[in-house]
C-alpha cells in the first residue's frame, strides 16, 4: 500500500487541537456521511492513524477529514476521529474546520451548514472570529444511575447524547483541577468500565465512551462550571468540549435548571470557556448553541516512505 502525499492545517480550539485534511484523503463513495464514516473506519483507519497517531499526532488529537457533503445547502461534510476511533460529532473541532475553512478563504463570517455522520449542524463565524455551532439535537436518556467504582464506592450520574455519548458525574471522584489530571483519569476510566459491565449504555446499547466530571469553577465571575472530559482514547479533552458542554445543557433542561435565553459558562481543565444556550425543540429535546474561540497554528504535508515502519502511526494501545 502506498498513498499520494496528505495535506493538513493544523489549529486548536480553546487549547484542544484539530487536524483537517484537505487532500490527499480516500475516496469514500458517496451517500450519507454515517455511511461514509463507516467505510472509513472499516478500509481506510490508516488514514486515522497517520493524522492522530505518534509520531505525527499524539494521544489528544482530533483529525477531520473534509468530504463533499450529502445533505442539501451544507458547505462541506466533515468526519471526525481520534487515536482509536471515528467521532460522531466534535464541536471543539467544528470551530477549528471553521476557522480553517475561513483561512482558505472558504467562508467568510456568516452561518454554514455542515454535514456530519450524526446530522448537520451550523457553524457561524462571528466578526469577532469567534464561532458559534448549533448542535444535534440533544437529550438526557437516563437520570441518577449508579455504578460501583472500585476506591470511589457509589457513583452516581446521569447518562446524555449531545452528540457523543456521556456519562455526567458532579461533585464526586477527585478534585476537576490540572493537577489531578492522572487521579481523573484513573477515576473516568474505571466509571467506564463499570458503566460497560453493568450494560449501562446510550440509545441501541451504544458505548457511553466520554465520562465528565465536573467541579466548581476556579472563579464564578468567569464560569458556572469546571469540567474535566475524558475521551475514548483516554486522552482528557484540553477545551471543555463542545459536546460534552451540550449533554450538560440538555441534563440541566431535563432537570428544569435552564431555559431559554439563558448562558451556561463551561470552563475546561485547562480554565478557557465556552459559551452555551437552548433552543427547545416540541419533542423535549433541545437545540445547544456552543460558541468559542480557534487559532490556525500550522500547515503540513504528510509522505508516506515505503520504507518507513510507522508512515501510518503507532497504533495506541489502550
Ligand atoms: O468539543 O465536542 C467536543 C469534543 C469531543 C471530543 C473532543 N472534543
Amino acid at each position: 500500500m502506498n498513498h499520494a502525499a496528505l495535506h493538513v492545517i493544523e489549529s486548536h480550539t480553546e487549547g484542544e487541537p484539530t487536524r483537517v485534511v484537505i487532500s490527499g484523503g480516500p475516496d469514500l463513495g458517496a451517500g450519507p456521511l454515517s455511511e461514509r464514516a463507516l467505510r472509513l473506519q472499516r478500509d481506510h483507519d490508516w488514514l486515522r492513524s497517520t493524522v492522530c497517531n505518534e509520531p505525527r499526532g499524539h494521544e489528544a488529537m482530533v483529525g477531520a477529514l473534509l468530504c463533499e457533503p450529502y445533505e442539501p445547502d451544507c458547505v462541506c461534510g466533515v468526519i471526525f476521529f481520534n487515536n482509536v476511533s471515528p467521532l460522531g460529532m466534535c464541536i471543539h473541532g467544528t470551530i477549528g474546520l471553521a476557522v480553517t475553512l475561513a483561512h482558505l478563504g472558504k467562508i467568510s463570517v456568516g452561518s454554514h451548514r455542515i454535514d456530519t455522520p450524526v446530522g448537520v449542524v451550523t457553524a457561524t463565524l462571528r466578526e469577532d472570529g469567534s464561532v458559534e455551532v448549533a448542535n444535534v439535537p440533544s437529550y438526557r436518556t437516563i437520570a441518577d444511575v449508579t455504578v460501583n467504582v472500585p476506591g470511589h464506592g457509589t457513583v452516581r450520574g446521569h447518562v446524555a447524547w449531545g452528540g457523543n455519548w456521556f456519562f455526567l458525574i458532579d461533585g464526586q471522584g477527585p478534585a476537576v483541577c490540572h493537577a489531578n489530571l492522572e487521579e481523573l483519569t484513573a477515576f473516568a476510566w474505571s466509571v467506564r468500565k463499570e458503566l460497560a459491565a453493568q450494560g449501562i449504555t446510550g440509545d441501541q446499547g451504544m458505548e457511553v465512551d466520554h465520562i465528565e466530571v465536573f467541579g466548581p469553577p476556579t472563579d464564578p465571575a468567569l464560569a458556572d462550571s469546571r469540567n474535566f472530559v475524558l475521551c475514548p482514547g483516554k486522552a482528557y479533552d484540553r477545551s471543555p468540549c463542545g459536546t460534552g458542554t451540550s449533554a450538560k445543557l440538555a441534563c440541566l433542561h431535563a432537570a428544569g435548571k435552564f431555559k431559554p435565553g439563558q448562558t451556561w459558562r463551561q470552563a475546561g481543565i485547562l480554565d478557557t470557556v465556552f459559551l452555551g444556550n437552548i433552543e427547545e425543540l416540541p419533542d423535549g429535546r433541545i437545540v445547544p448553541r456552543v460558541s468559542g474561540r480557534a487559532w490556525v497554528n500550522g500547515e503540513s504535508t504528510y509522505h508516506f516512505d515505503p520504507s518507513d515502519p510507522f508512515r501510518y502511526g503507532i497504533p495506541t494501545i489502550l
